[in-house]
């Protein structure tokens, strides 16, 4: 069974266009993946600890047979491909790609490792923006809102916090 996932990626370290176009490439190469669509990439501010680099942003959707766990390992293994090393990072810290899954079909899953709908999706612009453009009237599992809507949501936070 194909379904269609959703799969956000940054880069702010090292050549930040090539880690993100080869990643795209080393999923879309895996003969249970086919790279369906991939947003406009932003450059976005970092949030996170330190003075760290900008980061590109984006998102891509992919139909695949992989199920979620599947899903992970390969993007981990992708991501350590492309000179991820978890060992040196603290928490947040500036990474050469990260890819990280938004969205499984329909699935809401709560596990050690894997939860999904990605649990801070709802409240990162830089994942929002490039998922509305590609997926306007997704409703996100879970939080039944579309990525627009999540994205006003987030704004009335962000004002009310002044
Ligand atoms: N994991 C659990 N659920 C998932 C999932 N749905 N997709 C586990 C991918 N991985 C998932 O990942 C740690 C572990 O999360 C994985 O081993 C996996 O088992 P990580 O990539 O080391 O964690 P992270 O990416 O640092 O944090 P997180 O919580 O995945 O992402 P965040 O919260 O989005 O923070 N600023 C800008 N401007 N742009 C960014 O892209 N990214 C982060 C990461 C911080 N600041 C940023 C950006
Ligand atoms: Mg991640």
């Amino acid at each position: 069974m194909q379904r269609d996932a959703y799969i956000a990626f940054g880069s702010n370290l090292g050549d930040r266009l090539g880690n993100i176009q080869g990643g795209l490439a080393a999923l879309n190469d895996s003969p249970s993946i086919v790279l369906v669509s991939v947003s406009t990439i932003i450059e976005t501010l970092p949030i996170g600890p330190g003075s760290q680099s900008n980061y590109l942003n984006g998102v891509a959707k992919i139909k695949t047979e992989l199920n979620p766990n599947e899903l992970l390992e390969l993007a981990l293994q992708v991501e350590s491909k492309f000179g991820r090393d978890r060992a040196k990072e603290e928490r947040w810290g500036a990474r050469t790609l990260d890819l990280d899954i938004i969205v499984f079909g329909e699935e809401i899953i709560e596990q050690p490792g894997l939860s999904i709908p990605h649990p801070r999706v709802h409240e990162r612009s830089f994942v929002l923006i490039p998922l509305a453009e590609i997926a306007p009237d997704l409703k996100l599992p879970g939080h039944k809102k579309t990525p627009q809507e999540l994205l006003e949501a987030l704004e009335m936070d962000l004002d009310s916090e002044d």
